[in-house]
């Protein structure tokens, strides 16, 4: 496909001054007039360029200019919708046009879902309900007019606040909405629907009383109360963290049934996947209440980072994302115990964004070309965008940090800038030259770090060395060293923090060291004691791979003392990491390490003091995803059983050890929502499922009877998860009332296809057939569709991975069927499908296969995009 570049960033020839859309609603179709005031941009590069309005599958009606239709020629219609040539200086501009909401089956633009009507404009679907500039540098003010009939669409919403509402003749009515902020096209949001509406008031810091809205069917009216008190928090904490207050009367979000990612920031509309909103102890886990709180906070967020402050263009996507996630991330991170936040982000970037960066689809987190840009809502723009910000604000310090987004959310107020802007600001406060850091926006690729250290005889002086480098990725063989913030502590023999101090610094116990040259040695006088470990990448102070070098007595210390909570995780991950490396290079297990893993695993079991939720955490195995990483191909069904077999062997001679921690746990089904509670009840599951991965015969009946008498979802799929991989009667037996009990109850059958298509009982295919069949699942919604083929591909190795290709097949004919209705949700499910250079010779070869077969299709530019990057 053709390729949009960075280097042809140019200003619109035209600014939009204000906005009028009145909307004649209908499922069937709709029918758009458009209103504009436009005037020739002093900015723009050429003085008489033309106007170039947007319109993907838009009927035009007609299109007048000053009032008059535009005179022969002047209007031209092409593949990317109008140019209007030979404008005067200002002019106004309206246009008649035509969508087709029911035929939307891309879920993007104007669409129905569940009976209602509602948009999705991020990032191109605006030019899919009308012709604009539709562009995120064209900021203008919206009134919006909706019409439609009374009984069918009895709410109508859209941005900003309520200005007018009546009856009309005929079984109508409407309402108009005035969105005073300036804002671009892919923030407009509509609604029309039969919804009920929960209710809630916040007050803001300066005393404003804003009126929360939660729009939702009215069967799900009793699932609301999680969203808004999570919408109220992190209200609070915005305030309080960031100083950033809410700006409109009115804070509305809609629970949507067919929605293509997890939510949407529309200015003062926010329209959500109804799985990131609906939530009750009966039917949602402590980690979907998680999910969805950091979901409502990360849309709210977005109000200053995206909504007051926008991108340029979108290669700035990381700007807004970047942003917003890192400030989720703290919310969260208030919100939970011991640092475990910091753990999970940095396992999900391991087992997704590592891998994306070391791929075929491995792209900069500012990239500087795409030709489908719904293919660069990544997880390198989102979350390793997210580390950036954090590594700035670890480089120039907390306060300063703070300082420079202040300056930025007022310098820029009501402005489409840059991720260079951002940056700018951060080293105008700091006083900082922040042009090297900048590599980290523009560099694709992990960097691999290794560190060396020595000690200098009794004098206390130590000498630590770093060196980096970033692997070639495509389109960029030669990378250039990146600003690295690494932070260390040594540790004494009691597991405190040794003090020293660097040559003409101050005597300090823990340091950020800035690698930012190829190989640097840095140096450490006056040890207060000689170190027995040092910690290294404390709370994973920069994404990078690191190697240490470290001895298994030194990680099983780290993992006994260290008081940084990732640094503790990541000495057991590098010490199962090690034992896998093994069994996996030399074909066979490193019995002496293994039994040194044990040994500090049955320690961590005997520890009182430790938090229940960093136990559960840490007792944990990297998945098979992160594990591939570790080699340059290997054989995923052999490498997720060696996965399985270390896991087993470890954790057997421990089964009673973790039996004694259990009666400790027999409280925790007490439908209390603290971090506390829920931290109690993922070990009390985590020791269940490793019991049951151990064979230990009593933890069979015993998830049986958790499941019985389970009194919240998380207990009952606690049990669930524990018996999957097991070929037993059990499992069927659990799982059939599972499906019985919530078989009309999508979001909770979503759980049950999950458990299905994800386990690796005998029978995968006959059973992903049967899901496909169930009456529950529906291709036309991407909810359904994740819930089967996502763990179908991510965690069912054996059938994904059969030798004989046939799971490829598979995938890549619902991959080939997905596209012809929602080319969006089918190009990100293809991408399991791009690893192929990752898996054993053998199967890459069946794996390209079928990307080449679909790579001869008639196939969606999204589509075409992922399947041509995977191939080149
Ligand atoms: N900004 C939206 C994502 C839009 C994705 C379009 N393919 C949600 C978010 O990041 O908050
Ligand atoms: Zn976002």
């Amino acid at each position: 496909p053709l390729a949009v570049y960075l280097n042809d960033y140019q200003p619109p020839a035209f600014v939009v001054e204000s906005l009028e859309l009145d909307f004649d609603l209908a499922a069937a179709a709709t029918e758009v007039t458009t209103r504009m005031a436009v005037r020739r941009n002093p900015e723009a590069v050429e003085p008489d360029a033309p106007l170039r309005m947007y319109g993907d599958g838009v009927e035009l009606v007609s299109f007048t200019v000053d009032g008059a239709k535009p005179a022969e020629g002047l209007l031209e219609q092409d593949a990317e919708g109008l140019l209007l040539h030979g404008l005067p200086e200002a002019a106004r501009l309206e246009i008649v046009s035509r969508c087709h909401p029911e035929q939307n089956t891309q879920l993007e633009g104007l669409y129905a879902s569940s009976g209602n009507l509602c948009t999705q404009c991020e990032p191109e679907g605006f030019r899919r309900i009308t012709f604009f500039p539709d562009r995120p540098d064209v900021l203008t003010t919206y009134r919006v007019r909706l019409e439609a009939d009374r009984v069918q669409y009895p709410v109508l919403l859209a941005n900003g606040n309520r200005v007018e509402a009546g009856e009309l003749d005929g079984g109508r009515h409407y309402a108009v909405w005035e969105d005073p902020f300036l804002k671009p096209s892919y923030l407009f949001a509509l609604v029309a629907g039969d919804l009920a509406c929960q209710r809630d008031t916040f007050t803001t810091m300066s005393g404003r009383e804003v009126q929360l809205e939660l729009y939702v069917e009215a069967h799900n009216a009793d699932r609301c109360d999680h969203a808004l008190a999570s919408l109220k928090r992190a209200m609070r904490f915005d305030e309080e963290a960031f100083g950033r207050e809410y700006d409109l009367d009115v804070y509305m979000i809609v629970a949507v049934d067919d929605f293509n990612m997890g939510a949407m920031e529309n200015k003062g509309l926010n329209l959500f996947n109804a799985k990131y909103v609906l939530a009750s102890p009966d039917t949602a886990t402590d980690d979907d209440f998680v999910a969805i709180e950091s979901v409502i906070a990360h849309e709210y967020f977005h109000n200053w980072s995206g909504n007051r402050v926008t991108c340029r263009d979108w290669f700035q996507l990381s700007l807004k994302e970047g942003l917003t996630v890192f400030r989720d991330q703290e919310f969260t991170t208030d919100c939970t115990l011991f640092g475990v936040k910091r753990i999970d982000d940095v396992a999900m970037l391991r087992a997704f964004q590592f891998p994306e960066d070391a791929g075929p689809l491995a792209h900069p987190v500012r990239p500087d070309h795409y030709a489908e840009i719904n293919n660069f809502y990544t997880l390198t723009v989102y979350e390793k965008g997210a580390e950036l910000i954090r590594m700035l604000r670890t480089l120039i310090g907390r306060e300063t940090f703070r300082r420079g987004l202040d300056v930025y959310f007022e310098r820029f107020d009501g402005q489409a800038v840059t991720t260079d802007d951002f940056v700018a600001v951060m080293a105008e406060v700091s006083g900082r030259n922040l042009t090297p850091f900048k590599r980290w926006y523009t560099q694709a690729g992990t960097p691999r770090v290794t560190a060396a250290t020595s000690f200098d005889g009794p004098g206390g002086q130590a000498r630590i060395t770093l060196t980096q480098e970033t692997p070639p990725t495509p389109g960029q063989e030669h990378k250039e060293p990146v600003v690295i913030p690494m932070r260390v502590a040594f540790l004494d023999a009691e597991g405190r923090r040794i003090t020293a101090h660097q040559k003409g610094g101050e005597v300090q116990d823990e340091w950020v060291l800035e690698l930012s040259e190829g190989e640097q040695t840095f140096r450490f006088e006056e040890l207060s004691d000689s170190p027995t470990a040092i910690s290294w990448l404390r709370g994973f102070s920069a994404p990078v791979i690191l190697n240490a070098n470290q001895g298994v007595d030194e990680l099983a210390h780290l993992l006994a003392y260290d008081d940084d909570a990732f640094a503790r995780w990541e000495a057991a991950q590098t010490l199962f990491r090690r034992a896998i490396r093994s069994r996996i290079e030399h074909d066979a297990a490193d019995t002496a390490l293994e039994a040194a893993i044990e040994h500090a695993l049955a320690a961590l079991l005997r520890d009182d003091a430790i938090e229940p939720v960093l136990l559960a955490t840490i007792l944990q195995l990297p998945p098979t995803r992160e594990l591939a990483e570790l080699f340059e191909r290997v054989d995923p069904v052999r490498l997720r059983n060696e996965r399985d077999d270390l896991e087993k062997r470890l954790y057997m001679p421990l089964t009673d050890a973790m039996q004694q921690i259990q009666p400790k746990l027999d409280d925790v089904d007490n439908g209390a929502f603290t971090a506390e509670a829920m931290g109690r009840r993922q070990l009390r599951n985590r020791l269940l499922a490793l019991r049951v991965a151990a064979r230990d015969q009593a933890a069979v009946p015993e998830a049986l009877a958790q499941y019985q008498k389970a009194r919240s979802q998380t207990m009952r799929m606690g049990a669930l998860n524990a018996v999957n991989e097991l070929d037993h009667e059990a499992r069927q037996v659990l799982l059939a009332d599972f499906e019985k009990r919530y078989r009309d109850d999508p979001l909770v059958l979503d759980k049950y296809f999950g458990l299905q298509a994800g386990s690796q009982v005998a029978g995968g295919f006959e059973r992903l057939d049967a899901l496909l069949e169930h009456p529950g699942f529906r291709w036309t919604n991407p909810n359904r569709v994740r819930a089967v083929l996502g763990p179908f591909m991510a965690r069912n190795e054996r059938h994904f991975h059969q030798d004989d290709g046939e799971g490829y097949r598979r995938m890549g004919g619902f991959v080939e069927k997905l596209d012809a209705m929602n080319p969006q949700t089918a190009a990100r499910l293809a991408q399991p499908l791009t690893r192929w250079r990752k898996v054993d010779t053998g199967r890459g070869e069946q794996m390209r296969a079928e990307l080449e077969r679909l790579a001869a299709l008639e196939v969606s530019r999204d589509l075409r995009d992922v399947i041509e990057r995977a191939l080149a």
